[in-house]
């Protein structure tokens, strides 16, 4: 058995979660931090067969793809758009995925 945790953007958890749920596959959901942006993210604990990691690492892909979108440009300490501003292109989605062994799993 291992045991995925997987940090993805808050805005895409809510996709994964439904993802694994049609899978049946176990998922824990924690809401987390970035060290470096001290920004919210989500982190998912999956424990699963070893047979299954790799479907699960196909489903974070599917709903976690990096990928450009658009983002206002606001006028830095008002917080308003200004008139005319061009949209900026900022990465978003993406995950860090780290696969783990698990000595055993008890359910009790
Ligand atoms: P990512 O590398 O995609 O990392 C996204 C989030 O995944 C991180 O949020 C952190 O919560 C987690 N993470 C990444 N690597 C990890 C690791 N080795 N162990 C445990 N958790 C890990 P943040 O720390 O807020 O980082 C957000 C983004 O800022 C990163 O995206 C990366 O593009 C950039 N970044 C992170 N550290 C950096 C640094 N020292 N210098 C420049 N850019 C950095």
């Amino acid at each position: 058995m291992k045991l995925v945790f997987a940090i993805v953007r808050d805005s895409d958890a809510s996709a994964l979660l439904d993802a694994f749920a049609e899978r049946h596959i176990g998922a824990t959901r924690l809401a987390s931090t970035g060290g470096f942006l001290r920004e919210g993210n989500t982190t998912f604990l999956i424990g699963v067969e070893d047979e299954r990691v790799q479907e699960v690492i196909s489903v974070i892909t599917e709903c976690c793809p990096r990928r450009l979108e658009a983002a206002p440009q606001f006028t830095p300490g008002t917080g308003q758009m200004p008139s005319g501003g061009v949209p900026v292109e900022v990465q978003a989605g993406g995950a860090i995925v780290f696969v783990t062994g698990v000595e055993s799993f008890i359910r009790i």
